[in-house]
Order: C-alpha cells, then sequence, then structure tokens
C-alpha cells in the first residue's frame, strides 16, 4: 500500500528513473550537464532511500497496531557497527538492482561505477562491530523489531596506506560528501552528565534522593538510518547519537566577552563522538573512551524509557518493551545506568529496579584473551561518573553479601568476583558488571562458551550457570553472497532455485547432490576464476603487481594481530622460497598469497609483521628463480568494500589462530561460503565449520586449545623447536640475517627474539604441522575436480552460519521475543 503516490515508491525502472531525476533536481540543486558522478550516487541513494523509509513507517505502524504482547524491541547495544556500504546492499533486500541499472543506464550512468562511489562507513575495528551489522540486517529480514544503539564516529576507522611496506594511517573523513543514508532527528536527544558530585537532596515530592550534580552536561542527538531486511518489508533502524554542546552558544559567557570560552566548550562536547578508537582490545584507561561508552548508553537507555512510557505503560512493566543484548562489556556501563535512571530518576526501589535490569540486559562476550577484559581504573571513573561508581559499589556490596552466604570463608573467590579489582592499583571490571547485571550470558561459538565457562568466566558459571549459552556467530548471506559474488549466488539458483537467501539454513545443503556434477563443477570453477581475475586486475591497479589467476589464491585478511599468527603464514611462503633457491626445478604449486587488515596504530609488533609481509613480498615477487610461481601481495585497506572484492576471490581460506584464542572469527564463514576450503586449527567456529562441510573437506593443523595450554604450562621453550628443525631454523635465521631487509639485521630483531624467547602462541610449535599441511593443499588444488567438489560441499556445509540462524537463537534462548512483525497477518 502507498498513500504518498509511486512518485517516490514506484518500482519500475521508469519510475525509479524519473525519481532519481528528481533528487537530481529537488535533493542536489543540480542541473543535468554539471551533475558530478557523486551527484548521481546522491540521488540514487535518495531514491532507494526514499522507498525504505516506506517501507520503515510501515514497519512501526504494524509494530504499533499489533497485540500488546508482541510489543518487545530488541535493542542491540554496541560501540560499533561495521556497517559497509549501503547501495549495493539495499538494492538487494529490496529487489531492485535490476531496475536500478537500468534507470541510471537509461540516464546515461553505469550502476558499477555509482557503486564504487559510496565511502563505507567504516565505525568499527573488525569482528565485533561487522557482526552487529550482520545481526541487524537478519532482524530486519526476520523482521524482529530491533534497533541498533551507538555513536556517530564523525571519523571512523583510519584509512591504511602502505608506505616503503609500512603502515600509514589516514583520517576517515566518510562524511565529506554528506550521508544520504541518515535521518538527523534533533527532537530526540538527551542530555548527558559528566564529572561533579553526588549529594542528598529532596526531590520536588519530598522524597530524599540522591541528586548529581555534574560538572558539565553534554547532548545526544540521534541519527537513523534504515537496514532492509530482504525481501520481507521489514526494516531494522540504526540510532547512533552524535554529541553536542546543550546549547550551541554559552550566551553567558558571550555576553561577558568570553566568546572564544564559549567557542571551546562547545568543541569540547563535540569531541566525544569525535572518532572511533581503533584498537580492538582495551589500552591503558582513555578518559574520551570512557566517557563515548558512557555517553551512548545513557542516551540509549533514556530513549528506550522515553519510547516505553510514551507506549503509556508504567516504568515498571519495562522489561516487556526490550531486551538489550550488549555487544562485549563496552555497553556495560549501561547497568549502572539503567539502575540509576529508576531509582534516581523514576524513582523506585532499589530491589525492583534491579529485578528490571537483570531482566533486560543479557551479554555477550568476544574474547578468551583474559588481557582483553575491560577494566576502568577506578579514580578515573570516579571522577567522570560520581554517581555510576556509587551504585557500582551498591551492586557489589549486595552481591558479594549473597556470595559471601554461599561460599563462607572463601575470600580469594570474593576477590575474584568482586566488580572491583583490588590486588594493586583498584579497577572497575567491566565483564564482572555485565554478569552479574544480566540474565543471560552467552559466548560465540561452541568452543568459546566451553573455555568461558572453564576459565575467564569459570566462577560466574559456578553460581549462575543457567544464565549461560552458547550461540555461534553467523554472517548475512545477503551481502557475504548475493552482493559480493552475484555469478556464485546466480549459479546456485540454478540447482535451487530462486528463495533459498530467505531459507539459507536448509537450503544450501542441497547443493550436496551437485558437488560431483562434472558440468556444475566446471560452471562452479569458471565463477571462481572470473572472481580471481577481476581481483588480479585489481591487484595490478592499485599495488602494481601481476598475480597469475590461475594460482592458487591463499588469503589471510583480518586484523594483524599476533595470536593471529599472519607471521606463521609468513613462515610458510619463506620455506617455500628456500625450496626454489635449492632446487630452482622443483615442482612447486603456484600461488598468490594475499594478506589484508589494520594494525591497532599503537601494537608494535603488529606493525612490524605488515613490514615482514611486504619485505619478504619484495624479495620473492622479484627473484627470477621464483619465475613468479610464487607472489605475495599485501592489499591495503582492508575493509568491507575490499572484503568484498577479496573474499569471492579466494581459494584458500588461512583460519590459523592458535587453539583456544580466536572466539569465534566470522572470516572464515565468510570466506568457506564463497567456495574457499579452510586450512585452520581447532579454534573459535572452525571446529563447526570443519563438523559442517566435513573433515576431508577441510585441512586441518596444530595443537588442539588443551594441548596447546599443557604445553604452556609445562614450560614451552620455542628455542627447541627451532633447534630442532632445520628449515624453521634456516627461515628465522634468514629474516634474523637481513634476508629481507637488505641486511639490516636491526629491523626484524623485536620479532625475531620474541619467536625465540616467548613465542606465547606457539608458532613455532605449530611450525611443522602447518607446513605438513599446506603441502596437502597444494597436492589437492592439481586435481581440480576433487578441488571443485569439496568446494561445492563447503558452500554446502555453511548454513548453520547464517545470521539468520543465529538470531533465532538469540530470539529463542534470551529475547524470549514473540514479536515477529508480519504484514500478512495485521
Ligand atoms: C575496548 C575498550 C577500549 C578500547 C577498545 C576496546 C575494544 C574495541 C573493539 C575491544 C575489543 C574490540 C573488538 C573485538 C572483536 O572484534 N572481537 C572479535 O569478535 C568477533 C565477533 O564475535 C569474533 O568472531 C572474533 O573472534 C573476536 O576476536
Amino acid at each position: 500500500c502507498n498513500n504518498h503516490g509511486t512518485m517516490r515508491t514506484g518500482q519500475s525502472s521508469v519510475e525509479i528513473q524519473q525519481s532519481i531525476l528528481n533528487h537530481l533536481h529537488y535533493t542536489q540543486a543540480k542541473p543535468l550537464p554539471f551533475a558530478t558522478r557523486n551527484d548521481w550516487y546522491m540521488a540514487t541513494a535518495h531514491s532507494v532511500r526514499d522507498q525504505m523509509l516506506h517501507n520503515w513507517l510501515t514497519t512501526f505502524d504494524i509494530f504499533m497496531s499489533s497485540p500488546r504482547e508482541k510489543h518487545k524491541i530488541v535493542s542491540y547495544l554496541s560501540s560499533e557497527f561495521l556497517m559497509g556500504p549501503h547501495l549495493g546492499n539495499n538494492l538487494v533486500n529490496l529487489g531492485l538492482s535490476e531496475s536500478v541499472r537500468k534507470a541510471l543506464s537509461a540516464l546515461g550512468q553505469d550502476l558499477e561505477a555509482i557503486l564504487a562511489q559510496e565511502v563505507e562507513p567504516g565505525l568499527g575495528n573488525g569482528g565485533l562491530g561487522r557482526l552487529a551489522a550482520c545481526y541487524l540486517e537478519s532482524m530486519a529480514t526476520l523482521r524482529v523489531p530491533a534497533v541498533g544503539f551507538g555513536i556517530r564516529y564523525e571519523f571512523g576507522i583510519f584509512d591504511q596506506e602502505i608506505h616503503n611496506g609500512w603502515q600509514v594511517e589516514k583520517g576517515d573523513n566518510w562524511l565529506k560528501n554528506g550521508n544520504p543514508w541518515e535521518v538527523r532527528r534533533p527532537d530526540i536527544a538527551y542530555e548527558v552528565k559528566f564529572g561533579g558530585h553526588t549529594e542528598f537532596a529532596h526531590d520536588p515530592e519530598g522524597r530524599l534522593a540522591v541528586r548529581w550534580i555534574p560538572e558539565k552536561v553534554i547532548k545526544g542527538v540521534a541519527y537513523d538510518t534504515p537496514v532492509a531486511g530482504y525481501r520481507s518489508g521489514g526494516v531494522a533502524v540504526l540510532r547512533l547519537w552524535k554529541s553536542e554542546a546543550v546549547a550551541s552558544f554559552d550566551f553567558q559567557a558571550f555576553n561577558a566577552g568570553e566568546y572564544y570560552k564559549a567557542v571551546d566548550d562547545k568543541v569540547l562536547s563535540e569531541t566525544i563522538s569525535k572518532v572511533l578508537y581503533p584498537n580492538d582490545e582495551p589500552g591503558i584507561g582513555k578518559f574520551l573512551r570512557l566517557c563515548q561508552q558512557y555517553f551512548f548508553v545513557s542516551c540509549s537507555l533514556q530513549d528506550m524509557i522515553w519510547f516505553h512510557l510514551s507506549l503509556g505503560r508504567g516504568i515498571e512493566s519495562f522489561s516487556e518493551s526490550f531486551a538489550i543484548q550488549i555487544n562485549d562489556t563496552h555497553p556495560s556501563m549501561g547497568i549502572a545506568e539503567l539502575m540509576r535512571l529508576l531509582v534516581d530518576e523514576h524513582h523506585l526501589e532499589w530491589d525492583e529496579a534491579w529485578r528490571i535490569t537483570r531482566e533486560s540486559f543479557a551479554y555477550t562476550n568476544h574474547t578468551l584473551l583474559s588481557e582483553a577484559l575491560e577494566k576502568w581504573p577506578l579514580p578515573l571513573m570516579a571522577s567522570v561518573l560520581p554517581r555510576i561508581v556509587e551504585i557500582i559499589f551498591e551492586i557489589n556490596r549486595r552481591f558479594l553479601d549473597e556470595v559471601r552466604g554461599l561460599f563462607p570463608e572463601d575470600d580469594q573467590r570474593i576477590a575474584r568476583l568482586s566488580l572491583i579489582d583490588e590486588t594493586g592499583e583498584k579497577y572497575v571490571r567491566m565483564a564482572n558488571l555485565a554478569c552479574v547485571g544480566s540474565h543471560a550470558i552467552n559466548g560465540v561459538a561452541a568452543l568459546h562458551t566451553d573455555l568461558l565457562k572453564k576459565t575467564v568466566l569459570h566462577d560466574f558459571y559456578e553460581l549462575f550457570p543457567e544464565k549461560f549459552h552458547n550461540i555461534t556467530n553467523g554472517v548475512t548471506p545477503r551481502r557475504w553472497l548475493a552482493l559480493s559474488n552475484p555469478e556464485l549466488a546466480k549459479l546456485i539458483s540454478s540447482k535451487l532455485g530462486e528463495g533459498w537467501l530467505s531459507s539459507i539454513e536448509t537450503a544450501l545443503a542441497w547443493l550436496q547432490g551437485a558437488a560431483k556434477n562434472t558440468t556444475f563443477q566446471q560452471k562452479w570453477l569458471k565463477v571462481k576464476q572470473a572472481n580471481k581475475i577481476a581481483l588480479a586486475k585489481v591487484i595490478r591497479e592499485r599495488i602494481g603487481i601481476e598475480v597469475d589467476p590461475a594460482s592458487l589464491f591463499d588469503v589471510q585478511v583480518k586484523r594483524i594481530h599476533e595470536y593471529k599468527r599472519q607471521h606463521l603464514n609468513v613462515l610458510h611462503i619463506i620455506t617455500l622460497y628456500n625450496r626454489i633457491k635449492r632446487d630452482p626445478t622443483a615442482d612447486i604449486t603456484p600461488r598468490t598469497f594475499i594478506f589484508a587488515g589494520k594494525a591497532a596504530p599503537g601494537y608494535h609488533m603488529a606493525k612490524l609483521i605488515i613490514k615482514l609481509i611486504t619485505s619478504v613480498a619484495d624479495v620473492v615477487n622479484t627473484d627470477p628463480d621464483v619465475a613468479g610461481r610464487l607472489k605475495v601481495v599485501f592489499f591495503p585497506d582492508f575493509n568491507v568494500t575490499n572484503s568484498q572484492l577479496i573474499v569471492p576471490a579466494a581459494d584458500l581460506s588461512e583460519q590459523i589462530s592458535v587453539a583456544g584464542k580466536e572466539a569465534s572469527g566470522t572470516g572464515n564463514m565468510k570466506l568457506a561460503l564463497n567456495g574457499a576450503l579452510t586450512i585452520g586449527a581447532l579454534d573459535g567456529a572452525n571446529i563447526e565449520i570443519r563438523e559442517e562441510v566435513g573433515k576431508e573437506n577441510f585441512f586441518l593443523f596444530g595443537l588442539e586449545a588443551a594441548e596447546a595450554q599443557s604445553l604452556k604450562s609445562g614450560g614451552y621453550n620455542p628455542r627447541c623447536w627451532y633447534e630442532g628443525n632445520e628449515q624453521l631454523r634456516q627461515a628465522i635465521d634468514q629474516i634474523d640475517a637481513g634476508t629481507f631487509s637488505n641486511g639490516d639485521r636491526q629491523l626484524f630483531r623485536p620479532l625475531v627474539d620474541n619467536l625465540l624467547n616467548r613465542d606465547e602462541y606457539l608458532v613455532l610449535a605449530d611450525y611443522q604441522s602447518y607446513i605438513d599441511c599446506q603441502d596437502l593443499v597444494s597436492a589437492a588444488y592439481c586435481d581440480k575436480k576433487k578441488w571443485a567438489e569439496m568446494s561445492i560441499l563447503n558452500v554446502a556445509g555453511m548454513g548453520k552460519f547464517s545470521s539468520d540462524r543465529a538470531i533465532r537463537e538469540y530470539g529463542e534462548k534470551i529475547w524470549k521475543t514473540t514479536a515477529i512483525i508480519d504484514p500478512t497477518k495485521y
């Protein structure tokens, strides 16, 4: 239904063409001859946005007129949303790709060029932020009423350039050409307090209550971006908060002639949402990061309460309106903030407020690295958020009283469970707050959840076993197959018919029947080949390296981290190189090694690993003995856009983190979904991927988590492994001797020293197993027919890793929401 005329929502290519021209005229205000490619992009985006806004308002209408018990909204709180470019995805999900392509072509424009115009919103670091984006899309697809709450960073993750082999960070000014997807809502704004002190005071009704007298108040303004579901009419909302000065001008200061102070104040207020922290683990307590986290959870909770009350409901039933999922501990201050809002501002008793808070919150953990558990220096938090710290103390006092009742005399356990770390300098432990204040806690892959229960969250598991769940991560097959790999999607449709993208969990398995079919295999390989040619072209244009599309494309794309072991991959490259140098006629399966990923700007070892990759590339790529059989490419600026180009071209997916460290991984899923075979250790979701695709279709190497653990606790000495393995020794000696650094022996010294003396992630212990497994890969790749069969079986086994499945599980196990908006039912 559309009672606003078809001017903006007509879906034929003629109507779309008209709408684009209208936006060029009335939105971009450009005469045709002066329209730039960006104008065309903006006009197209606005036309598509019109369609979405219509669906959005319809979704809202249906929600409002549905029965009250269905009025539960999922509120996904995340400090990061790595959405990727919107236009292409929205076209796929709305089913408009072909009509828009036709409309543009009639206007003399090429859809691909228009798509390339979009600067992606890089409001996340990696896996955690991208997961939030996949989940919003699945919630829209499944018509679960959902809002993603986060921060509208003015600068997202930095752009990465490679200069002389080193990473150089460039500011990401993603808003410079305007953002057609967001709607600013100046009427939806909340105040957030910082600093100052608290005191007891009588409220207007004469009750004694705590009053927080802040030093500073900042305003958060909502910016909404609709997220279209796949052919479902459903729309989820991404609501991001921008920080602003409460009054854009402090008139008192102005009148007093303190013009600059007034402007200064505005600058400070706007700093909060200025920039995303580019680290994917917490560093030393940064004041601004703390402000960011509190800022966005406070705005989000005030907004939820406002909406709940505006439905005419009493505050005591808040948890019937919202299921609040926190994406790691970054939004965990929301637990204390909801308590503050309920007790201080809505005058509830503590116990009732606590019941509501626990019923509302659920916590997803994303890490097994205990050093990556978030904690904040108590003095910092007390000065920035005095009232929040009081509430955390009160939560802790009551909680520890209960624990003492259960485990009298067990002081060590009490010290471990406490929300305050008092072993040295005092810290607030955010994971402890999240566990105590939530009704559900989940890990993101089976092994991860298992290890959470046994290690990092063991004490909480003993206390609240019923709270723990596993929900293995998933990715959306719309962006990660239909959009990024349209030819493969078409080929799959030729077997499965249309509609499989809505029921991928069961549909893909039907591909098993085609795995041995020679004609299908040939078509399958042809699609992969075309994707590889397309990537080779971009590599040539952007990096100037010529790669052979017939070689095996061996891909490791993810954040650069020691635990992910990009350097193990490099040791394999050097080993192959040495085989060639020993015998230039050696029979080597030609390979192109493709790396991509950003290093946190302050993580020196990760930056050195990038330099190692590019240095090895320089030597290997130009050595005449290699004769082009090995090529090493560091593809700069890994982001969603580049990932959509690289993933469909991969033959081999490198998932080689040491067992027990990668919580799940989601790149592993995207690559397998695009027909890459995985080489991996038994870590994170790799284990479940291997189960689903069949162990004969997965290249397994390395220690298991328990073995890794016992090797380390038995006093691991990496130097023994180095001394006992000639090829390994040679490779490390070469790095040390400057073979890849023009004789510079200092450059890689920190890396070599670390491997020989510490090797926390067991690179040397897993080396031989990895090399042997890679030799099997090389051999397998020579049998094209067999490889095609394995590739097909990998895709056939990926149904489980759809984010639709994950969202269904969250709905059933945690949110208990029956709220599925079904336009056919109302
Ligand atoms: C915290 C405090 C201060 C500054 C930064 C941070 C911070 C920011 C980002 C801490 C962690 C992150 C990101 C973590 C992340 O991406 N984890 C990954 O999550 C994926 C989705 O569940 C998993 O697949 C990966 O295994 C996990 O590493």
